[in-house]
């Protein structure tokens, strides 16, 4: 063992920690011979583990706002809304992987391309970009959406809830009132084995943002039409970029009392086109439909002292 690594490991016993920011050119390989992990019960992690996500449960068995689907509109909605420290946010994404389809740009490339001025989100949250004349191109999807979802786990008032599927909605006198929800693995199985029931979140406004049609997607508001809250989903349209991404920011709203839908959903619902691999309109509906989030929670409270 060379001289530096007897000096690093004995430095290792008194606390010392490898790595960090800076290049160490001296450190070597050797330096981690010895490194050795603070004891601990196997117990102690289950109880870890367990009594968070109970009592995250609890928490959020009644939120202000539920977010279905943590693609690029449900986590931008979630950004926008999570800036109040009011509120309670639950996000339910059914995938253990959070993110939907911005991991990757179109026909699984890697560049993501926003474009103006929704470059503006983009800055905000400090995502760097290449920029050309009408829009930017951040070089991988996953940067996008590992600094958004990094930056939006942090924040105190929000939990995501992922391997979790949204079932079914709470729906009182015309008012969407909250979620149905299982894991997912039970979700898929409900074919397979009799009556597996689900659980509930309660929540003053759910926005649904679970992407154009697909094994799960458009989930809500399918359901808003088979249950008569709406009249028809118009289906999503051929592909045309610059008709898709302001119809889909102008279609953002709060579709029925109580439930605002954000991203594809909407193209699904109002048979607008599709964009393709743009992204810009899924970061400012998700922006808008905080905006709508938030109206409606107001307009509930008026309701309530009136
Ligand atoms: O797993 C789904 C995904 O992560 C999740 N989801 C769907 N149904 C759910 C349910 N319970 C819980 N019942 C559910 N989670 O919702 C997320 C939707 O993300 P997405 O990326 O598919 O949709 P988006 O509207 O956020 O972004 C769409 C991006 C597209 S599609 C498109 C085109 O086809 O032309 N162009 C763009 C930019």
């Amino acid at each position: 063992m060379s001289a530096t690594a007897t000096a690093t490991t004995t430095s290792l016993a008194s606390g010392h920690r490898l790595g960090g920011d800076e290049f160490k050119p001296d450190q070597t390989l050797e330096d981690f011979d010895g490194y050795k992990f603070s004891p601990i019960r196997e117990a102690q992690v289950s109880r870890e583990m367990v009594t968070r996500y109970m009592n995250d449960m609890l928490y959020y068995a009644e939120s202000d706002v539920v977010i279905v689907g943590c693609g690029s509109a449900g986590l931008s909605c979630a950004w926008e809304l999570s800036k109040d420290p009011s509120l309670k946010i639950a996000i339910i994404e059914q995938s253990v992987s959070p993110g939907g389809g911005c991991w990757l740009g179109g026909q699984l490339f890697s560049a993501m391309i926003v474009r103006k001025p929704a470059d503006k989100f983009l800055d905000e949250l400090e995502v760097p970009y290449e920029e050309k004349e009408n829009y930017v191109v951040v070089k991988h999807a996953a940067l996008f959406t590992s600094t958004i979802l990094s930056k939006l786990l942090m924040r105190p008032n929000v939990k995501l809830f992922n391997a979790t599927a949204v079932e079914d909605l709470i729906v009182k006198n015309g008012k969407v009132s909250g979620v149905v929800t299982n894991w997912t693995l039970v979700t898929l199985n409900h074919n397979t084995q009799s009556c597996m029931d689900p659980n509930v979140i309660e929540a003053k406004v759910v926005v649904s943002g679970t992407g154009h049609d697909g094994p799960m997607g458009a989930s809500g508001v399918k359901r808003l039409e088979s249950i008569g809250l709406i009249k028809e989903n118009k289906g999503m349209l051929s592909l045309d970029m610059n008709a898709a991404e302001d119809d889909i920011v102008r279609y953002t709203r709060e579709v029925v009392p109580g439930m605002v839908v954000t991203g594809m959903e909407l193209a699904e619902l109002d048979g607008a086109p599709r964009m393709g691999p743009t992204f810009g309109a899924m970061l400012i509906s998700g922006q808008k439909a905080a905006y709508a989030a938030r109206a409606s929670l107001a307009r509930q409270a008026q309701e309530e002292q009136a």
